[in-house]
């Protein structure tokens, strides 16, 4: 069994987070996860206030163990989604793609555990410094936005810089990548693109079988020069934005390709138009299984590894 500071600090039987995924994450998958064992999380992405009262409501009549909600930062209704998981009181808020500092007093004042994701050393200070609770050190390995470093170089450095509970993500898909993370100094892990595989996973059932016979080279990073990249699988629509991104589409254009893409491959399912965000790791998926097995299983293989580590001492 393992088990560590976050577990105590949220009372979550296992150190798993699942990712808060944009258009994915829904009220029952985050159920489920928690029902594992290990913390389920709400990706609110750019959805208004009243759809993520809503799922967290959903998730609430699922499972009465503690679930989180992720704000990101960069939607036009983070304001209203900030103020829902402070009025509905979740555990925990996760926070991506900025900084959340004006919106932390009025979560903490709501008894709520803050946990920002980061991808520097300099907002993992700041993020101390305003109370965080822990942090997420997301290296771009990840799907979705992603920061520039990987997550083998940015989850020391986070854990050298701060004395929070540092929960590693990016790249992470099973139990060698769990041990890793430990040994790197986390205490936990979060992991997206496994969680895609889920059955209480609803994308489109496209987009599970991209991400199950996915390769190793199967991702890319478009949207560097808007100054947000993010991470998906390389399919029609994202080879015809690179092209757009370095053949000189002004940005106005180049934002609205982007736009609705994300929906069009989680719910069509758009082989051609859609955006299939998915982290380096997708060739590591390899079924479909109940969010609790995974969460279990990663564990599971996580600690043999651990206990085994000692054989490279003499
Ligand atoms: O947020 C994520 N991953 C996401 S958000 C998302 S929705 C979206 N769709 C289209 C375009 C952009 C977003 C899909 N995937 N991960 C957490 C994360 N946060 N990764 C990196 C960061 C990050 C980067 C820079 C956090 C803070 C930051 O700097 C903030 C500052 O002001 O210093």
């Amino acid at each position: 069994m393992i088990r560590s500071a976050i577990c105590e600090l949220l009372g979550i039987e296992y150190p798993v987070f699942q990712g808060g995924m944009a258009w994915i994450a829904d009220g029952k998958l985050a159920a489920a996860v928690s029902e594992g064992g290990g913390l389920g999380i709400i990706g609110a992405g750019n959805a208004p206030g009243d759809y993520v009262r809503e799922q967290i409501r959903r998730a609430r009549s699922l499972t009465s163990r503690p679930i989180g909600v992720n704000v990101m930062l960069m939607s036009p209704h983070a304001e209203e989604v900030a103020e829902a998981a402070a009025q509905e009181r979740v555990e925990v808020v996760t926070t991506g793609a900025g900084n959340p500092a004006k919106f932390m007093p009025m979560w903490q004042e709501a008894g709520i555990r803050v946990i920002p994701v980061v991808a520097s050393v300099a907002l993992a200070q700041r993020m101390e410094r305003m109370g965080a609770a822990a942090l997420i050190a997301e290296g771009g390995e990840s799907g979705g936005h992603v920061g520039e470093l990987t997550t083998m170089v940015l989850v020391p450095q986070i854990c050298d810089a701060v004395g929070l509970p540092v929960i590693a993500a990016g790249g992470i898909a099973d139990g060698r990548g769990a041990a890793a993370a430990f040994m790197l100094g986390a205490c936990g892990v979060q992991l997206g693109t496994r969680f895609l595989s889920a059955e209480e996973c609803g994308i489109h059932p496209v987009y599970k079988e991209k991400i199950l016979k996915a390769t190793d080279l199967c991702t890319m990073v478009t949207g560097k020069r808007l100054g947000h990249p993010v991470r998906s699988l390389r399919t029609p629509f994202a080879r015809a934005y690179a092209r757009a991104e370095y053949g000189g589409m002004p940005d106005e254009e180049l934002e609205a390709l982007g736009t609705g893409a994300l929906r069009l491959a989680v719910q069509e399912g758009d082989k051609e138009r859609g955006c299939f965000l998915s982290g380096q790791c997708a060739a590591m998926v390899h079924q479909e299984q109940p969010a609790a097995e995974i969460v279990r299983e990663i564990m599971e293989e996580a600690e043999p590894i651990l206990r085994g580590a000692s054989k490279w001492v003499e």
